[in-house]
């Protein structure tokens, strides 16, 4: 009996590894099949906007909670001009293959009547200039400090009367032909920050970074910066959105 005792100890305990083996076994299969189902279910689904559905339902939800949250008092952090790039990196020239005439260029603005303003360069620098120094983020994982003027775009708004429109949910922005085109949520266009930018380090702006208009946005990532306007327009649904449509968050915000 004596020697019994640990040899049935010990078969009672093989039976039971072998219950809590087969048990956890079985669970896993459970989790791989309910992992597999999962990720079959989202890249099976009709892409909403470049993205599964509902990864796209995920994306609207942070947009909604980010724009909770978005305090229109809120400014990004500003550098002396010395903090400044001398030489700023260059991205995205979707729109700007073609070449532009400053003497023929005009800003379209359509307004919500339908009527369209051409607004030449020179008036936009008629009005108050502000400049910015930030640190530009683009959402492929670089940034830099760099140094951009232009008039506040609140300021523009209000220059043109454009007060029922300053009131809509969105305005839309297109390079000339609309090669690329951004959608910008109104509080952060009127953001304090936001500029139709016309310098850069203090001259006019490079062909490839935007001439003779652009926006600088700073309180969003790099792809809602668009260079080159050439007509802008406001809505209560959001415009197209060039990277939305390939993927990328809506907001863009930062
Ligand atoms: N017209 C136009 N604007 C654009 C883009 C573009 O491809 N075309 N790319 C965007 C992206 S992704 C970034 S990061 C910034 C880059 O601005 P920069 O070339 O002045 O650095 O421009 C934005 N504006
Ligand atoms: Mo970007």
């Amino acid at each position: 009996m004596d020697r019994e005792t640990p040899f049935k100890t010990q078969q009672v305990s093989n039976r039971r590894i072998l219950v809590k083996s087969l048990f956890s076994f079985a669970v896993l299969l459970i989790f791989l099949c309910a992992a597999w189902f999962t990720y079959n279910k989202i890249a099976h689904q009709p892409p909403d906007k470049g993205t599964p559905a509902t990864l796209r339902k995920a994306l609207n939800k942070n947009e909604e909670i980010f724009s909770g949250i978005f305090d229109t008092a809120r400014t990004v952090k500003e550098y002396p001009l010395s903090a400044a790039a001398k030489i700023v990196r260059v991205n995205g020239r979707e729109g700007l293959r073609d070449s532009v005439d400053e003497a023929s260029w005009r800003l379209n603005v359509v307004r919500s009547n339908g009527d369209t303003l051409h607004i030449t360069l020179d008036d936009i620098k008629k009005l108050p200039k502000k400049d910015i120094v930030f640190n530009f983020k683009c959402i492929e994982g670089w940034s830099q400090v760099s140094h951009w003027a232009g008039v506040p775009f609140k300021t523009f708004m209000q220059h043109y009367n454009l007060t029922n429109e300053a009131a809509m949910k969105y305005v839309g922005l297109q390079t000339p032909g609309n090669a690329y085109y951004v959608g910008i949520d109104m509080p952060s266009a009127l953001q304090s920050q936001t500029i139709l930018c016309y310098e850069m380090n203090g001259k006019p702006l490079p062909t490839n970074q935007g001439f003779p208009l652009r926006l600088i946005i700073p309180v969003k990532y790099g792809i809602k910066h668009l260079k080159r306007i050439g007509t802008m327009y406001f809505s209560n649904t959001k415009p197209p959105d060039y990277w939305a449509e390939r993927g990328y968050d809506y907001y863009a915000g930062h």
